[in-house]
C-alpha cells in the first residue's frame, strides 16, 4: 500500500533522475519521507522510467541488486532488489566510461543472460528460469548513487533505480547447456592488479535463482520479465571503486574478458 501521494512519486521521481542526469549527489529521500514504503519506492523508479521513455529513451535490460553475500554484507542490508537499464548506460567494451558524467563510480563484475521466453511469477523457480535462458554473457556494471557518501537504506536505493548509471557487455556470448554458472569464475582487475574473485554462485546460490527472484518481485505489480530480455543477475564480487586514468579488464571462464577506461 502506497503512503505517497501521485504528485510527491513524480517530484521524487524528477529530484532524483535531476541527480543522475547532471551528476550531483542527494540526501537520502527517506529523511524527508520516513514512512515510504517499498511500493512506493518502485513507484519512483517506475515514474523515473516512464519519464525516460517519454523522452524517447529505450528501456534495453533489467538488473538484480544487492543479490551476492558480498554486497548485502558491505552495503549491510539482507534483500535483493531489481531496476531497470536505459539505453544510453552502455558502453562498448574496451570504449570510455566518463567520470564527469557520475558521481562517484564503482564496477561489478557480473553475469548476463538473455531469455527466449516470457518469464512471469509468482512461482518462478530456477527451473523455468533454465529453461528459458537462451544466452549467458559477461557483463560489468558502473553503478553510481546519488546518495552523499554512499549513506542511504534500502527503499532509497530502490527509487534510485539500485543506483544504475552505465554497464559495459562484450566477450563471449554462449549457450546455457554449455556452462556451469554455479562454478564461472571471474577475476577482476584494475591497472594489471587483482582486486576481486569470484564465482557465480556468489548470486543468491546461482544466477538464475535471481531472475526467478526478479520474475517473482515483478509479479507483486502484476508485471513479466518478456521474452528476448537482457538480465544482468547481480555483482559477483563487492563492488570496487573508481577513478579517471583506471582501467578496468574483468575476466570470465568460458566468457572471455571485458575492459573500460575511466576518463
Ligand atoms: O547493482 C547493485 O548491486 C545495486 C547496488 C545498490 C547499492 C549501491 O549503490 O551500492
Ligand atoms: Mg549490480
Amino acid at each position: 500500500m502506497s503512503t505517497l501521494s501521485k504528485e510527491v512519486i513524480a517530484e521524487l521521481a524528477e529530484h532524483l533522475e535531476n541527480a543522475e542526469l547532471q551528476a550531483f549527489d542527494v540526501k537520502k529521500i527517506t529523511d524527508d519521507y520516513p514512512d515510504m514504503d517499498w511500493e512506493d519506492a518502485y513507484d519512483i523508479q517506475w515514474e523515473i522510467r516512464r519519464r525516460k521513455e517519454e523522452r524517447g529513451t529505450r528501456i534495453v535490460g533489467l538488473k538484480m541488486g544487492l543479490t551476492s553475500y558480498a554486497k548485502m554484507s558491505q552495503m549491510g542490508v539482507d534483500t535483493p532488489i531489481y531496476a531497470f537499464l536505459a539505453d544510453y548506460f552502455s558502453v562498448p567494451d574496451g570504449g570510455s566510461v566518463k567520470t564527469d558524467e557520475l558521481i562517484h563510480p564503482k564496477v561489478e563484475a557480473e553475469i548476463a543472460v538473455i531469455t527466449n521466453k516470457v518469464l512471469r511469477g509468482p512461482g518462478c523457480t530456477v527451473a523455468h528460469v533454465l529453461d528459458a535462458i537462451s544466452s549467458v554473457l559477461p557483463a560489468v556494471e558502473i553503478i553510481d548513487s546519488r546518495y552523499e557518501n554512499f549513506r542511504f537504506d534500502l527503499k532509497s536505493v530502490v527509487a534510485d533505480n539500485a543506483s544504475s548509471s552505465r554497464f559495459v557487455t562484450g566477450g563471449n556470448v554462449k549457450r546455457i547447456e554449455n556452462l556451469d554458472l554455479k562454478t564461472l569464475g571471474v577475476v577482476m582487475e584494475i591497472n594489471g592488479e587483482i582486486v576481486a574473485t569470484g564465482a557465480g554462485a556468489s548470486v543468491l546460490g546461482h544466477p538464475a535463482a535471481s531472475v526467478a527472484m526478479l520474475a517473482n518481485m515483478l509479479a507483486e505489480r502484476n508485471e513479466e520479465i518478456p521474452a528476448g530480455t537482457f538480465i544482468m543477475t547481480g555483482g559477483i564480487t563487492a563492488a570496487v571503486a573508481v577513478k579517471p586514468g583506471d582501467n578496468v579488464c574483468v575476466r570470465y571462464q568460458d566468457l572471455g574478458s571485458i575492459s573500460m577506461n575511466f576518463v
